[in-house]
């Protein structure tokens, strides 16, 4: 009997076995939850499919979160087959790669409002629609970094979308604690996915932590894994509107 066992939950943001969603998804499974994943694209799908398979988890379809019917359709379905669900994980971020390097004052009005729709936004439109299935309570997570609160090289327009992100889930839960609905999120260090490969300098920023961090080395996902399962069980009951580092600790320094 694992601390997630009897629970169930959609797992949003897993592009490949590299993603944090995956070491999500690996850490919750192995403790006895029941998964969902959702793809962005027919590309990703096929990446997606076997991985789901790997954690006996389910795929509930595309969802493209700039297109609000995909994500009712991906509710629709989870409706359908589970009822209702007791948590929710939002791995997702976008930016033109052309604002991840050089000046933030650069930044484009219309990269500016694609950045904080798809890495701010969509965490609480997915929010709304997964209030209506906590029908039991739940837990919800999102993934911020320390260019939130910090100016970091490079991380520009993405820094200020995650600041709007952070503020979110304070305001979510707020709204969300009366139902007994938790909402987290986790500032993770610097990790070498897809998505990180278009930052300007990764590696350098990589490099960067290992000299410099508390624990002088960076995190994996399987960390970042561990630390949401506390927040997404029981363990994490007395938990809402926080931003857990799991940073090697960084943020005390850097
Ligand atoms: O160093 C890092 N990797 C850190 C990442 C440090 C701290 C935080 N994070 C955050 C990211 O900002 C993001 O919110 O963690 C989250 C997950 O990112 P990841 O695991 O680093 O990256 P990746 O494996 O690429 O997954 C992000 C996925 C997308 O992948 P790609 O690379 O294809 O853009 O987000 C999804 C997509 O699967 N995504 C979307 N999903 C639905 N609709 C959309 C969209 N419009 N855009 C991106």
């Amino acid at each position: 009997q694992g601390l997630m066992a009897g629970k169930r939950g959609l797992i949003m943001g897993v592009a490949n076995n590299r993603s944090i969603a995956w070491g999500i998804a690996k850490a919750l499974a192995d403790s006895g939850a029941e998964i969902a994943l959702t793809y962005q694209g027919d590309a990703l799908r096929k990446r997606v499919e076997p991985l789901a398979a790997d954690l006996g988890a389910i795929v509930v379809g595309h969802c493209d979160v700039t297109d609000p019917q995909s994500i009712d359709a991906v509710f629709k379905t989870l409706e359908q087959t589970w009822g209702k669900i007791d948590f929710l994980v939002h791995a997702i971020a976008f930016s033109d790669k052309d604002e991840l390097t050089g000046r933030y004052v650069d930044t484009t009005a219309e990269n500016f409002s694609q950045t904080m729709q798809i890495s701010c936004y969509s965490f609480t439109a997915v929010a709304q629609r997964a209030e209506k299935l906590m029908t039991d309570g739940g837990s919800m997570l999102t993934l911020t970094y320390y260019g939130a609160e910090k100016v970091m090289p490079h991380y520009n327009v993405m820094g200020v979308a995650k600041a709007a992100l952070e503020a979110s889930v304070r305001y979510l839960a707020a709204d969300l604690g009366k139902n007994k609905i938790r909402v987290n999120a986790v500032s993770a260090g610097p990790i070498k996915t897809l998505a990180a490969s278009g930052i300007g300098d990764f590696r350098y920023i990589l490099k960067w932590n290992e000299h410099n961090t508390p624990l002088r080395r960076t995190v994996t996902i399987e960390e970042v894994g561990d630390a949401a399962l506390f927040l997404l069980s029981d363990l994490g009951r007395g938990v809402t509107g926080e931003i857990q580092h799991v940073d090697s600790g960084y943020h005390v320094v850097g």
